[in-house]
C-alpha cells in the first residue's frame, strides 16, 4: 500500500540505486494495524512449537544467506562487508535464540494465603506491538524487536528507518516464507513524522518498541504513555572509555579504535569521550594517532576498506559541523576530520580524534553519531570515574586497566546500563540484556530472556 516510491541510494556511491521502495502514509499504517489486530486472536493461541518452528526456519534462512544479505546491508547502509555479514549472523542468532524462548516461558504456582486457593502467575502476549527502528543496524535491531514480539504471541506493525528499506523488506519476506500467517507481521515504510507518529498515536497499538534519537524518543515516550500504552525506548549515548595509567596500551588502542570508529562511529554504544589519566595520556595519544591515520576509509564493498562511508548527506554534514564546533571550543584536532574524495560519490570522512577537550564542551555533551571522538585528560581514577558519570546519558561505559581493584570498582560504580572492562563499549552479545539508564533508555531491557518483560503482560489467577 502507499502510492509513492522512493529511491534507495548507496552511501558509498550515489549513482548506485539499491532499489525503489514504497512510501506509506498514516492510512497504510491504519490498514496494517487493523490486519495485526485481526490476526492477533489466532496467533496469540498458537503453540510454542508452532512459533518456535517459524522463527527457527527464518533464522536458518538468514544464516544461510549471510553473504547476500550482508552485501545488501553494506550497500544500503554503508558499513563494511565484514560488518554487514556479522550483523546478518547476529540477526540469525537472535531468531534462533528467541525461537527457543517461545518454549521457555515459565510461570509460577503459589499457595494462596487463604485456605484452599491456588495462585498462578503467567505471561500473556501484549497484543499489537509497533516496532520503530533506526538505520544503523538495518537487520539486527528489527530482529531483536520482532523476534521476541512474535515468540511471545504478539502481532507486529513494523516501520523501518527510511534509509534502509531493503533489509527490512528481506526480513519480512523471510518470515512470511518461514510460515508466518498473513497479518501477523506488517511492514509499513515511510517517514517518522507520518507513519511513525501514527504508530505512536494509534489506539489499537498496545505497545511500542523504539530505537532512535533522544529527541524523537522523548516525544515518543510522552505520546505513547499519554494514551496508557507500553513503551520501551533506546536512545542516545555519550559513552565514556576510561584509560588508566596501568592499562595495556595495545588493548586500549584497539578498544578505542573499534569502539569509537568501527561502523563509522554510528552506534549508540560508540565511545565518544576518551578519558585518560596523566601518566599514559601522551603515549596513548601518539599510539592512537598512528593507528587512526592508517585506517582505510572507502566504499563499503571494497575488500580493503576498514571504515565505510557516513550514512547520508545530512549525517555527514552534522559530523562536519561537530568537528567545527569542537575546534571552535578549543579542541585540538589530532588526526582525521577531513572529507575524502574516492572514485565514487559517497560520504567519506577520515575518523577524527580531538585532544585537549573538557567534559563541559558541546563535543563531550551532545551525541554526534559519527566517527568523531574527543580525549579528556584527568588526574587519576577518581576524577576519571567522576567525569565518566557526568553526562545526561548512561548506556555503555568502558575502562582499560590491569588493576582488579579499579576494574571491580568501575563495574559497580559506573553510572550506565552496561560496563565493559578491556573490551570496546560497542558490540554486544545477543543473549543478554541490552540497555541503559537516564537519557539513554526508557522501559524494560531489550534482548535475551529479559526481553520477556516488555513483550508480555503478567496475569495473576486465583482459583479454588
Ligand atoms: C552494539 O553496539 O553492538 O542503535 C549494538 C544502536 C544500539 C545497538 C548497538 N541500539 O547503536
Amino acid at each position: 500500500m502507499g502510492s509513492q516510491a522512493a529511491e534507495n541510494r548507496s552511501p558509498s556511491d550515489q549513482s548506485d540505486i539499491v532499489g525503489l521502495y514504497c512510501v506509506g502514509d498514516a492510512s497504510s499504517l491504519g490498514a496494517a494495524v487493523a490486519a495485526a489486530r485481526d490476526a492477533f486472536p489466532a496467533w496469540s493461541v498458537t503453540t510454542p512449537q508452532q512459533r518456535f518452528a517459524i522463527l527457527d526456519r527464518a533464522a536458518t534462512e538468514i544464516l544461510a544467506r549471510e553473504e547476500g544479505l550482508g552485501r545488501l546491508l553494506s550497500r544500503e547502509e554503508g558499513k563494511t562487508l565484514p560488518e554487514g555479514r556479522a550483523e546478518v549472523v547476529r540477526a540469525g542468532m537472535v531468531f534462533k535464540y528467541m525461537a527457543g524462548e517461545a518454549l521457555r516461558n515459565p510461570g509460577d504456582v503459589l499457595p494462596s494465603v487463604r485456605p484452599g486457593i491456588k495462585v498462578e502467575v503467567t505471561r500473556e502476549p501484549v497484543g499489537v506491538v509497533g516496532v520503530i527502528t533506526p538505520w544503523n543496524f538495518p537487520i539486527a535491531i528489527p530482529a531483536w524487536k520482532i523476534a521476541p514480539a512474535l515468540a511471545y504471541g504478539n502481532t507486529v506493525v513494523f516501520k523501518p528507518a527510511e534509509l534502509v528499506p531493503a533489509c527490512a523488506w528481506e526480513l519480512v519476506d523471510i518470515l512470511h516464507r518461514a510460515g508466518l500467517p498473513a497479518g501477523v507481521l506488517n511492514l509499513v515504510m515511510g517517514p517518522g513524522r507520518t507513519v511513525g507518529q501514527a504508530i505512536l498515536d494509534h489506539r489499537d497499538v498496545d505497545a511500542v518498541s523504539f530505537t532512535g534519537s533522544v529527541g524523537i524518543g522523548r516525544a515518543a515516550i510522552s505520546a505513547v504513555a499519554a494514551r496508557g500504552a507500553k513503551i520501551q525506548a533506546e536512545m542516545g549515548g555519550k559513552n565514556p572509555f576510561v584509560v588508566l595509567d596501568d592499562a595495556d596500551l595495545d588493548v586500549a588502542v584497539e578498544a578505542v579504535t573499534n569502539g569509537s570508529f568501527y561502523s563509522t562511529g554510528q552506534r549508540c554504544t560508540a565511545s565518544s569521550r576518551i578519558i585518560v589519566t596523566e601518566g599514559i595520556h601522551d603515549r596513548l595519544l601518539s599510539a592512537l594517532k598512528a593507528r587512526l591515520s592508517r585506517l582505510r576509509v572507502g566504499h563499503a564493498l571494497h575488500a580493503d576498506t576498514e571504515i565505510g562511508p557516513v550514512v547520508d548527506r545530512r549525517q555527514f554534514e552534522q559530523d562536519l559541523r561537530y568537528i567545527e564546533i569542537a575546534r571552535a571550543e578549543g579542541g585540538v584536532l589530532e588526526v582525521g576530520g577531513e572529507a575524502l574524495v574516492r572514485d565514487t560519490e559517497g560520504f567519506f570522512l577520515q575518523p577524527a580524534l580531538f585532544s585537549g577537550t573538557t567534559n563541559d564542551m558541546r563535543i563531550n555533551r551532545e551525541e554526534v553519531f559519527g566517527p568523531v571522538a574527543a580525549v579528556i585528560r584527568v588526574k587519576d581514577y577518581e576524577e576519571a570515574l567522576q567525569v565518566a558519570s557526568d553526562t545526561e546519558f548512561g548506556l555503555s561505559a568502558g575502562i582499560a586497566t590491569t588493576s582488579i581493584r579499579h576494574a571491580e570498582h568501575f563495574k559497580r560504580h559506573a553510572r550506565s546500563g552496561m560496563v565493559m572492562v578491556n573490551v570496546p563499549t560497542a558490540g554486544v552479545d545477543y543473549h543478554v540484556p541490552f540497555g541503559g539508564i537516564r537519557g539513554s533508555s526508557y522501559g524494560p531491557r531489550e534482548q535475551g530472556a529479559y526481553a520477556r518483560e516488555f513483550y508480555t503482560n503478567v496475569k495473576t489467577a486465583y482459583s479454588m
